[in-house]
């Protein structure tokens, strides 16, 4: 009989290469409490200027593109040394960051803000915006316990092998159809990934995900953080002007986090968004006309 493979032994490269995902229990400890923190203190500001994904029952979900390039608690999370470390041994280069999300599913708190994605892989949109090749991966950090009733991230394992597949408007929705999923799904369940608040799950970006509506009262928050490999930096001029490495990630120290989340519970440390960072990036994005497909970007509120 095969023994049973211990997560936490097997080289990650491994996992990675051969499943298209791995999932780090634990990954952050208390220092999670800072993006949580973060969310419940800028929950008006974010539901007014978030953008908004929309699924294929119409159902929308709440999204804030943000790439975090400056002394916030976002940034900190990205550039936490161990996970640095981790993302380079998986692509096999040093990283920058090629992208932030902050996805919300607020449940309770905003029921008409609950909705789904559908499957997709998010090397179909970086393609279609100039990134020349596979060498990016995504960093899904849960914020909140995950799990099926309140719409966790579900992957299809081993789904990264078939390269990128037709993507296409599915009613008010986008991603792949069902006609193609159903076949893979045969050959490999999905898999919902039940994750504690701290947990995070790595995966390739030609890995076929999405997830369902969040159909609790709690919320659902995930901190997507995508990274790209140096060597795989578009050419000048091609792409987003945010797709350029302008140099590789240094990772900072990982007792920064774990001592801001200190400060937090002491009173003396307050995590923020960088709301004027974010309405610039997303002034260029518009200037650059940059639409994948999944978000209509409109100009935020001053
Ligand atoms: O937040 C989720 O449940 C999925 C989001 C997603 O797939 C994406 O942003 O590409």
């Amino acid at each position: 009989m095969t023994p049973p493979v211990d997560e936490d032994r097997e080289d990650p490269r491994h996992q990675f290469r051969r499943d298209g995902y791995l999932v780090r229990r634990g990954f952050f400890a208390e220092e999670i409490e800072l993006l949580s923190a973060l969310i419940d203190r800028d929950r008006s500001l974010l539901l007014e200027r978030e953008d908004i994904t929309v699924d294929s029952r119409g159902a929308a979900a709440s999204n804030l593109g943000y790439l975090g390039k400056g002394d916030d608690v976002v940034t900190a999370f990205a550039a936490t040394a161990r996970l640095v470390k981790l993302v380079s041994e998986l692509l096999g280069d040093q990283v920058y960051l090629l992208k932030g999300r902050l996805n919300i599913k607020w449940g309770n708190d905003a029921p008409d803000r609950r909705g789904g994605w559908d499957p997709h892989q998010d090397r179909a949109a970086w393609a279609k915006e100039g990134l020349p090749g596979d060498a990016a991966l995504t960093a899904a950090i849960a914020i909140d316990d995950s799990g099926v009733e309140n719409g966790t991230l579900e992957v299809i394992p081993g789904s990264h092998a078939g390269g990128i597949l037709e993507h296409t408007s599915i009613d008010s929705g986008y991603g792949i159809r069902d006609e193609i999923v159903r076949p893979l799904l045969e050959r490999s369940p999905r898999l919902p990934l039940d994750m504690a608040a701290g947990d995070m799950a790595i995966f390739s970006g030609d890995l076929i995900h999405f997830s369902k509506p969040n159909l609790g009262s709690r919320r659902r928050a995930l901190l997507f953080l995508t990274y790209n490999a140096v060597g795989n930096s578009p050419p000048e001029g091609v792409g987003p002007s945010r797709y350029q490495c302008t140099g590789p990630l240094l990772g900072r120290d990982d007792r920064t986090l774990a001592e801001c989340a200190r400060e937090f519970r002491s009173g003396h440390y307050t995590p923020e968004l960088d709301w004027g960072a974010i309405q610039r990036e997303r002034e260029i994005d518009i200037a650059e006309d940059i639409n994948s497909g999944w978000t209509d970007l409109t100009s935020t509120p001053g």
